[in-house]
């Protein structure tokens, strides 16, 4: 099969040095960082979409994936600055929000019987909760919900709340997963480049600390995500070396479930006059994703960032992950103007707009086991 598409693309008369790192592709060899730039600046949007479609068939075999989820953002309170972000809040300032572990209890309850087998928990670096505090909320969330598979905190969460506590990253990850903790998402990896972060957000958790907490996690068993916060300022040179330090870690501990590209929203924030990726960006940013890491095995489109036609497209373009139904329970793309203001979507929607595309619905828990296949 990958000899036939070798030959077709032969026909289209692409520059020799693109048909060799096609062959690459298409025989499962991994690419180079020169050559990942070459395919971001040089390949086409059919050209990509093949190169993806041909490694993500090899590792999902036409299958796309949801979760059934619901979120809950704990606080929107922050000490870092992040110039990109339009969530944050200082304590007392208008709109800001702090949820007491009985509010969590509260939120939780109410999802009981819906079906829901994960709870994903992101929000502020909050100047004084600890990780005493988040175990307490997490033991809280099981206790409502036994089954519930808890994602929850980014690397940068978990580096505050550790030091607060005066404790190092693997005795608070160990306390966090006594007390419940599975997973981890993938926020806070933003760019990993030092120069860009010191422009976009220039107090939070640097790269190599954000590597070595997703490196100490899955040491003891908790797998994570990781995502990479593209559209803003940063060259192609720079997501390749975002993408290809992930790829070195993964080499070493293979906990990496799915990469989540983050498409820069610029609604309410210091940078909104810069304008936002192109929707053929987006793709070709989906598609350069599936083929440069070759050892994360999924590709997830946020669909509540990026809204659902274009998730829908990106399942043309190596992405086999579609999150989850999210439940109208997340803010933090809303206020960046995202078009899903109310995000929400039905487990038929999902797998409507996964058999449209041609591809085999699964829904899956939190690690990809397959509950079912529609
Ligand atoms: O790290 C904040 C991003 C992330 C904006 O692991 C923005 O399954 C775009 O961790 N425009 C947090 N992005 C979200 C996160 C996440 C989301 C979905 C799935 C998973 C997963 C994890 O949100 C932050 C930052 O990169 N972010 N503001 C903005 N204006
Ligand atoms: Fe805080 Fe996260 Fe916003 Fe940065 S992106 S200011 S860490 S809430």
């Amino acid at each position: 099969m990958n000899n036939s598409v070798l030959s077709l693309l032969q026909l289209t008369g692409i520059a020799p040095q693109l048909f060799r790192v096609a062959e690459k592709v298409l025989s499962n060899d991994r690419i180079s960082v020169n050559e990942g730039i070459l395919l971001y600046t040089e390949g086409t949007l059919p050209f990509l979409s093949l190169l993806a479609e041909s490694a993500s068939q090899r590792v999902s075999d036409n299958h796309v994936f949801f979760n059934r989820n619901f979120h809950i953002e704990p606080t929107n309170i922050c000490v870092n600055h992040c110039a990109f972000c339009s969530y944050r809040r200082r304590k007392g300032e208008e709109g800001c929000w702090e949820f007491s572990i009985e509010d969590i209890k509260g939120k939780v309850d109410s999802y009981k019987n819906s079906g829901a087998t994960e709870v994903h928990i992101v929000g502020g670096v909050h100047p004084d909760r600890d990780v005493h505090f988040y175990a307490d909320m997490i033991r809280a969330v099981k206790e409502c919900m036994p089954a519930i598979h808890i994602k929850a905190f980014t690397a940068v969460e978990i580096d505050s709340m550790c030091r607060q506590a005066g404790l190092t990253i693997e005795s608070g990850l160990q306390i966090l997963k006594e007390a419940g903790l599975d997973s981890m998402p993938g926020g806070g990896a933003e760019i990993f480049d030092v120069q860009m972060r010191q422009k976009i957000c220039p107090d939070k958790t640097g790269p190599d600390e954000w590597l070595r907490i997703h490196k100490t996690a899955h040491e003891l068993s908790i797998p994570t995500n990781a995502t990479m916060l593209y559209g803003l300022l940063e060259t192609y040179e720079h997501r390749i070396d975002h993408m290809e330090r992930l790829r070195t870690l993964q080499d070493e501990t293979k906990g990496f479930n799915a990469f989540i590209p983050l498409k820069f929203k610029h609604y309410n924030n210091s940078f909104s006059h810069i304008k936002e990726a192109t929707t053929v960006e987006d793709l070709k940013n989906y598609a350069m994703s599936r083929i440069f890491l070759d050892n994360i095995p999924h590709l997830k489109a946020y669909w509540p960032m990026i809204g659902k036609q274009v998730a829908q497209l990106s399942l043309a373009f190596g992405v086999d992950d579609l999150d989850g139904t999210i439940d109208d329970s997340t803010k933090i793309y809303s206020m960046a103007g995202s078009d899903e203001q109310n995000p929400s979507a039905s487990t038929d929607e999902l797998i409507a707009m996964i058999k449209g595309a041609g591809k085999i619905p699964a829904e899956r828990d939190t690690v990809y086991n397959i509950i079912k296949i529609f």
